[in-house]
């Protein structure tokens, strides 16, 4: 029941990060999800990446839509912004939010119904505008909440719990969001932590907007022969192109790596992502490769997962804008009303 609170107390000796904090000080209310749910396995992700991070919980916001995935930032970051939007509607709140202060992180956490469907132009746009965030989607190809229809993330030829077959194409958010621009761009599996918790990280120092599109399975609804969004299917059909190491701004460098199998990026604000690449030939900084790479694989039914583009140096939509780097709330009333004359030259101007 999300009325039961998690108990205060906790063992002295638990691990604590640079800013004396537990990993269950980034917890949240106890999950009123399905036992065995990957949206849980996620929550547990956002957990680590953040205490790994040192991130202070109230400079967090994190924002959903509906949908048990939705629900589920009521079960991490117990101490940060929380903002339960409107069905597919996550992506405007957040871009408000953000344009209103941008000195908060902003984390975005949606489900394939929530941004497939109904969101779908709020999430193409989101992602066209640059927003600078950090955007999930715990991706079960069908909507849980409302007991199991299929999505539009469900592939075309995969059958439902009771049998039907699933006729419609399906949408791939990590090539829309590729196609619209976005500048971090990762495909990750809620089973798989060692890979998404580094993903999470890089996604939270990112600057511009970053798609985390993560196949999470709905053991009450899509988790049996025939889904391609079970436990089983993704385990088979995974191909990791890269896995990802995340080092903070100051982290001493290790030589331990092969030289030709690992990248190195440094983003703008210092921190490291080394990727051991597992595919040769595959190049994170080629958005058309990438594009033509997920829809090769596509076709023969594998999931193409780790970290697909990235463009290290991106800007955001605050450096498109050229907006005002103070959060709107501490600007004075002159600088928020500049009175009569400075309104007659904007009109003058626009004649
Ligand atoms: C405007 C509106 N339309 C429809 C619904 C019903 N509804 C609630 S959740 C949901 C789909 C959720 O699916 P998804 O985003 O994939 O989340 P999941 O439960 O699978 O994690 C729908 C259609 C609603 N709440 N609001
Ligand atoms: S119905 Fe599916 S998505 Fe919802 S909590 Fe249960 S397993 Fe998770
Ligand atoms: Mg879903």
């Amino acid at each position: 029941m999300t009325y039961l609170a998690k108990p205060k107390l906790h063992h002295p000796t638990l691990p604590k990060n640079a800013l004396g904090y537990t990993r269950r000080d980034y917890e949240g209310k106890i999950s009123t999800l399905c036992a065995g749910c990957g949206h849980d396995s996620i929550s547990a992700s956002i957990i680590q990446a953040c205490w790994e991070l040192d991130i202070e919980p109230h400079r967090v916001a994190k924002l959903s839509g509906i949908g048990c995935s939705s629900k589920t930032p009521d079960y991490f970051l117990g101490n940060s912004h929380g903002f339960n939007s409107v069905h597919g509607r996550m992506p405007s709140v957040l871009t408000g939010a953000n344009l209103a202060n941008r000195e908060l992180l902003y984390l975005g956490v949606s489900g394939d119904g929530d941004s497939a469907s109904i969101g779908l132009g709020q999430f193409a746009h989101a992602m066209r505008r640059g927003v600078n965030m950090t955007y999930i989607v715990e991706n079960n190809g069908v909507y849980g909440l409302t007991k199991g229809q299929f999505s539009a993330t469900a592939d075309a030829g995969s059958k439902s719990k009771r049998g039907s077959v699933n006729t419609d194409t399906a949408i791939d958010l990590v090539a829309l969001a590729l196609q619209m621009g976005a500048t971090y761009v990762a495909r990750s599996f809620s089973g798989d932590k060692e890979q998404l918790v580094p993903l999470i990280k890089g996604a939270l120092t990112h600057r511009g907007a970053a798609l985390l599109d993560v196949i999470s399975p709905c053991v009450a609804f899509n988790n049996h022969a025939g889904s391609t969004k079970s436990y089983d299917y993704v385990r088979e059909h995974n191909d990791a192109v890269n896995r990802l190491d995340f080092m903070p701004r100051r982290a001493p460098i290790s030589a331990d790596y092969r030289p030709g199998s690992v990248i190195e990026i440094t983003q703008h604000d210092g921190s490291r992502l080394r990727l051991r690449k597992l595919d040769a030939g595959f190049d994170p900084g080629d958005r058309l490769e990438a594009l033509n790479h997920i829809q090769a694989h596509r076709a023969r039914g594998e999931i193409v997962t780790g970290l697909l583009f990235i463009d290290p140096q991106a800007d955001d939509l605050h450096g498109h804008l050229a907006t005002v780097a103070q959060p709107l709330n501490t600007l004075n009333e002159r600088d928020l009303c500049p009175g009569q004359a400075v309104l007659a030259k904007i009109n003058a101007s626009l004649r």
